[in-house]
């Protein structure tokens, strides 16, 4: 009797563990790679300009989100966001300071959630917040609960700084910066990051392992300071590039709080525009050579059939758009972030979707898409079905907020919040429940966000009709 319950309680545990490897073994590889400050200047999403040859070969393989948006448009806010699952303000991260784990000192991140579910999760690079250049080469602010492993790739453009153009001596990061030079893309740190990736890829796959890898790949560039290989630059004639100037008159209907100024960067001269540009489209060509060499890297390891691949930026990025640069604005352009998925044989492959989906939709879409369970606290949204169906809506507006940065009369003390919607034809804004200005565009007329309709009487049913959907917005982002 002993004996046959024995057996049988045998036959029942090794069933169950042969169940849990096959399906483990089945389990989909995760390249997961985030980008630094990229905004949608690439070839497959139709920049006359940018050659992003090893981007837009992701993109024919996968799927391109044509209106996604991050939930902050700034390095360490955006990414606790996208990391944990959790809007900004629930987060408690609403700046470059803040870290997730103060108010949320137990919460399972997406590659920590990878790891619990028998994956080994590997961090290259800028996952987290790092200030930039200065922390390259260290964790910067990591959460190291969330990998078995990391790498902190170093190159040039940390180590040789003194050779970096700036408009603000002594400063890199928060600044425009360049330099362009002669070079190797792996005497630079994003293209030492995809090596060392590949290497860790090697050496953990499966076969080796017993484990699927989560591979999270952060690239530095375009992110200030621009340095980058002189063969991207000459891609890139200094004749060719067609910076945006100041509209006269465009800043007239913005509150001020929504102008995330940097005086100086108003005053720049055409030439000075045009080899700031040229230096952050080079940057982007070393990142998309980098991204090319870890794509290239699945395939000669045959890998590429089981794994998923997604590509998205933390924020987007403006180059003299209303008068302003970089990010930290409420604008589309530092809301609006390039995101492609990829996974082997889907049927969509090669398609765009112009569905409203959020950073905050990778952690339920991956765990979907690799079979595991997803955590009661995550509130976004899984895109497998939007990958199913392109035309599928799983919103009716894409949340980001962000503290002003803007020059306010008369204000004291901590700047207001503010909250942006962009539903499918417009963005509606809010500083400080609007008190202190209202925003509204509409695209379809308006594309560069010219007029602001806030600010007419014609406009008042629109106006409510935005304010109501804001509320119901925010009732799940706070
Ligand atoms: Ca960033």
């Amino acid at each position: 009797m002993f004996f046959r319950n024995y057996n049988f309680l045998r036959a029942v545990v090794f069933a169950f563990f042969s169940l849990a490897y096959s399906a483990s073994a089945a389990k989909p590889n995760v390249l997961f790679i985030a980008v630094d400050d990229l905004n949608n200047d690439l070839g497959c999403y139709g920049h006359p300009l940018v050659q992003s040859p090893n981007i837009d070969r992701l993109a024919r393989r996968g799927m391109r989100f044509d209106r996604a948006y991050c939930q902050y448009p700034v390095c360490n806010p955006s990414r606790a966001s996208l990391m944990t699952g959790l809007y900004p303000e629930q987060t408690g991260v609403l700046s470059n300071a803040g870290d997730f784990r103060r108010l949320h000192p137990g919460i399972i991140t997406l590659s920590q959630h990878f790891m619990n579910n028998g994956y080994f999760a590997v961090r290259v690079g800028k996952i987290y917040h790092y200030g930039v250049p200065l922390q390259i080469g260290t964790d910067g602010k990591d959460d190291p609960s969330s990998w078995n492993t990391v790498a902190n790739p170093i190159g040039i453009d940390r180590t040789e700084l003194e050779s970096v153009a700036t408009l603000q001596k002594g400063k890199y990061g928060g600044t425009l910066s360049w330099r362009i030079v002669e070079s190797r893309d792996e005497d630079h740190t994003d293209g030492k990051g995809a090596l060392k990736a590949i290497r860790l890829i090697e050496e953990h796959h499966r076969n080796k392992t017993g484990k699927p890898f989560f591979l999270a790949m952060g690239f530095f560039r375009p992110h200030t300071p621009y340095v980058a290989p002189a063969h991207y630059a000459k891609l890139y004639p200094l004749d060719k590039i067609d910076p945006v100037m100041e509209k006269p008159g465009d800043r007239d209907d913005i509150p001020s709080a929504a102008l995330a100024d940097r005086a100086h960067q108003r005053e720049l001269t055409l030439s000075q525009r045009r080899e700031i540009i040229q230096a952050y489209y080079a940057s982007i060509s070393l990142m998309d050579a980098s991204v090319g060499k870890l794509l290239d890297a699945l395939d000669r390891l045959k890998l590429a059939a089981n794994t998923i691949v997604v590509f998205f930026s933390d924020h987007g990025y403006h180059l003299g758009q209303h008068g302003l640069w970089q990010k930290s604005d409420l604008f589309e352009g530092s809301a609006r972030v390039p995101l492609i998925l990829s996974v082997p044989g889907m049927k969509n492959a090669g398609r765009d979707s112009e569905s409203l989906v959020e950073l905050i939709d990778l952690y339920p879409t991956l765990a979907d898409l690799c079979g595991l369970p997803k955590p009661a606290h995550l509130k976004g949204q899984s895109l497998v079905p939007v990958m199913e169906e392109p035309q599928l809506k799983v919103r009716q507006a894409a949340f980001t907020v962000s503290n002003a940065r803007g020059k306010i009369p008369g204000h004291k003390g901590r700047k207001p919040l503010g909250r942006t919607i962009r539903t499918n034809r417009y963005r509606y804004t809010e500083w400080d429940d609007g008190k202190y200005g209202l925003e509204l565009y509409d695209y379809q007329t308006d594309p560069n966000e010219y007029t602001n309709l806030a600010k007419r009487d014609s406009d008042k049913k629109l106006l409510k009709q935005m304010q109501s959907l804001m509320q119901s917005t925010r009732e799940h982002t706070r």
